[in-house]
C-alpha cells in the first residue's frame, strides 16, 4: 500500500427515513468499491467502445471473493487494489501496481505534474481546491434523474433509490454531457408493484427505497429497504437475488440469509469479502459475507441487540438514537478506503466517523453541530449526507447548507468545496459553469454572491468519485445530477 491516506472510492448518499428535513427522498446511501477504467463484465451489454479514461477498456470478469484480482483490468479488487484506472501507468493518481497515490504533495506553488491545478494557496472554492486535483468546476448534466443513489463503476454512472420508478438505471459516462446524460433502465420491472421478487434482472421486483450501491465480487449490491441484494453481473441475465434480510421482518438480529434482520440498510462498501453496511434506524454498522449469508454487528448501540426483532420501524429508534452512550445516532453513507477503513457520515450525529476494519475501532474524525471549517476539533457540521473519497480526501454534501465540502483525511483539514453555505438562490443552475471565475451565473444568493465560487440553492444527497473521468459526480435536490472537476 502506497499510503495511509484514504483508500478511495466511494460514494453516495441520500436521506432519511424520518426526522429528515426533506422530503424528497427516503432513503440512504452507498458506498461504491468500483473504480475507474472498464467494468465490461458489469453488464449484459456492451459497453460504449470510446475510453475515457486513456486506458483500455478490456473490463474483463469481476473476480469473485476477496482476493486475486489483475491490476489494469479497470475491475477494482479489493484488498490488494486501491485504485484500478484501468492500465498500469503511474502519475495519474493510481499506479502500477493498483495503489493511490496521494494528491496534494505540493499543492499551494505552481503547477506540478499530476495537479490539475495550482492557484498558489490551499485555500478552498476559489476554483482550485487545497488538494491541486479540482478545479471546483460545477456542471448540471440533468434534472430530473431517475434515481437519488449514485455510484460509478468507470464506464457508468448507477442510479437507485427515490424517483427510479423500482428500478436501478445507468448512464454511460462518456455520453454525459449537460442535457444528454440518458438513463436507461439496468435490472427492476419497474412499476413499483407487487412484493419484492429475486429473478433475472429485466422482471425482478425491487422495492421503492434505495439503500446504497456497492460493487464487489462481481455483483452489484444494492440495499432495499429492509434487505441487502445484489445483482449478479457475471449472468447474462443479470440476476438479482436476495443476499441477506427478511422483507416482512424489521429490527435487528444477526443471522444467515433470510434470518438476518435489520431495519434501514443505507451505505454499502465492499472490502475484502465482506460487504458492510449501515442501519440508519438502529444507528449500527453491520457486515454480510456475500457467500454465506452471515449478517454480523459490528459496531453501534448495544440497546438494539440480537434479541429484539420485530420493531415498528415507523415508530421505533428512528432517528431517535438518543442514547448518549450510543457511538452513533444515524449512520446513512460509507465511502470505503480500499485499504482497510470505513467512513462512517452519521447524518443525524453530525460527525464523520472511522471504522478501521482490521482493529474493528470506531472512532470519530470530525463532529460537532454547526457549520465551521478548520481542523480537527475546530469542525463543526450541520446533518452530512453522501460521502466519497478521492484517495486523499473525502467529499461530502452538506445538503441543508447547499455546499459539499471535503476533509483532508491526513489533517483532518475541513473546507467548502463548493457552494456558498446557506445559499437560497434560484434552484436552476443553467448558466452556471463553475468557480473557476468564468461562470457566468450570478443568482441572487441570500448569503451574497461570492466572487468566483459556485453557488446554488440544491443540497447534494449522494456522491461518487470517478476515477477514469477524475471528477465527482453527485444527485443534489430535485434529482439535479451535477459534476464536479
Ligand atoms: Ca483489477
Ligand atoms: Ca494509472
Ligand atoms: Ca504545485
Ligand atoms: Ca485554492
Amino acid at each position: 500500500m502506497t499510503t495511509r491516506f484514504l483508500g478511495w472510492l466511494a460514494a453516495v448518499a441520500v436521506l432519511a427515513a424520518c426526522g429528515d428535513s426533506s422530503t424528497a427522498f427516503t432513503s440512504g446511501t452507498g458506498g461504491s468499491t468500483s473504480t475507474g477504467g472498464g467494468g465490461s463484465g458489469n453488464t449484459g451489454g456492451s459497453n460504449t467502445g470510446g475510453s475515457h479514461t486513456g486506458g483500455s477498456h478490456t473490463g474483463g470478469s469481476n473476480t469473485g471473493g476477496s482476493g486475486g484480482g489483475t491490476c489494469g483490468d479497470g475491475v477494482l479488487d479489493p484488498p490488494g487494489e486501491e485504485c484500478d484506472d484501468g492500465g498500469t501507468v503511474a502519475g495519474d493518481g493510481c499506479d502500477g501496481s493498483c495503489q493511490l497515490e496521494p494528491v496534494g504533495q505540493t499543492c499551494g506553488d505552481t503547477l506540478d505534474a499530476g495537479e490539475k491545478c495550482d492557484d498558489g494557496n490551499l485555500l478552498n472554492g476559489d476554483g482550485c481546491n487545497p488538494t491541486c486535483n479540482f478545479l471546483t468546476q460545477v456542471t448540471e448534466l440533468a434534472v430530473g434523474v431517475p434515481g437519488s443513489i449514485l455510484t460509478s463503476d468507470g464506464t457508468y454512472l448507477y442510479l437507485w433509490g427515490q424517483g427510479g420508478n423500482c428500478q436501478i438505471h445507468r448512464a454511460a459516462i462518456a455520453q454525459c454531457a449537460p442535457g444528454s446524460c440518458a438513463f436507461t433502465p439496468f435490472v427492476g420491472v419497474g412499476g413499483c408493484a407487487g412484493a419484492p421478487a429475486d429473478g433475472p434482472g429485466a422482471t425482478a421486483v425491487l422495492g421503492p427505497g434505495g439503500g446504497g450501491l456497492a460493487f464487489g465480487a462481481g455483483k452489484l449490491f444494492f440495499g432495499d429497504g429492509h434487505t441487502v441484494r445484489a445483482v449478479d453481473l457475471g449472468s447474462a441475465t443479470l440476476d438479482v437475488t436476495t443476499v441477506a434480510g427478511d422483507p416482512n421482518r424489521c429490527g435487528q438480529l444477526d443471522g444467515v440469509g433470510g434470518a438476518a434482520v435489520m431495519s434501514d440498510v443505507r451505505g454499502l462498501a465492499y472490502y475484502g469479502g465482506l460487504l458492510y453496511f449501515v442501519d440508519a434506524n438502529m444507528a449500527t454498522l453491520r457486515s454480510v459475507d456475500p457467500q454465506s449469508g452471515q449478517v454480523t454487528l459490528l459496531a453501534g448501540q448495544t440497546p438494539n441487540d440480537n434479541a429484539n426483532t420485530n420493531y415498528d420501524c415507523a415508530t421505533n429508534l428512528c432517528c431517535g438514537n438518543t442514547n448518549p452512550g450510543a457511538p452513533m445516532n444515524s449512520p446513512r453513507y460509507i465511502a470505503s478506503d480500499n485499504s482497510g477503513s470505513l467512513f462512517i457520515v452519521d447524518t443525524n450525529g453530525s460527525a464523520i466517523r472511522r471504522y478501521d476494519i482490521g482493529s474493528t475501532t470506531l472512532s470519530t474524525i470530525v463532529s460537532g453541530v454547526g457549520y465551521v471549517d478548520g481542523v480537527g476539533a475546530a469542525v463543526r457540521m450541520d446533518r452530512p449526507r453522501g460521502i466519497t473519497s478521492d484517495g486523499t480526501s473525502l467529499y461530502f454534501g452538506e445538503q441543508d447548507e447547499n455546499t459539499v465540502r471535503q476533509i483532508v483525511v491526513g489533517t483532518a483539514t475541513t473546507s467548502t468545496f463548493v457552494g456558498v453555505r446557506g445559499c437560497a438562490g434560484p434552484a436552476n443552475l443553467a448558466g452556471m459553469s463553475g468557480g473557476d471565475g468564468s461562470q457566468s451565473w450570478t443568482g441572487n444568493c441570500n448569503a451574497g454572491a461570492v466572487a468566483g465560487k459556485p453557488q446554488f440553492a440544491v443540497g447534494a444527497i449522494s456522491l461518487s468519485f470517478d476515477y477514469g473521468t477524475k471528477a465527482i459526480y453527485a444527485v443534489a435536490t430535485g434529482n439535479r445530477l451535477l459534476r464536479f472537476e
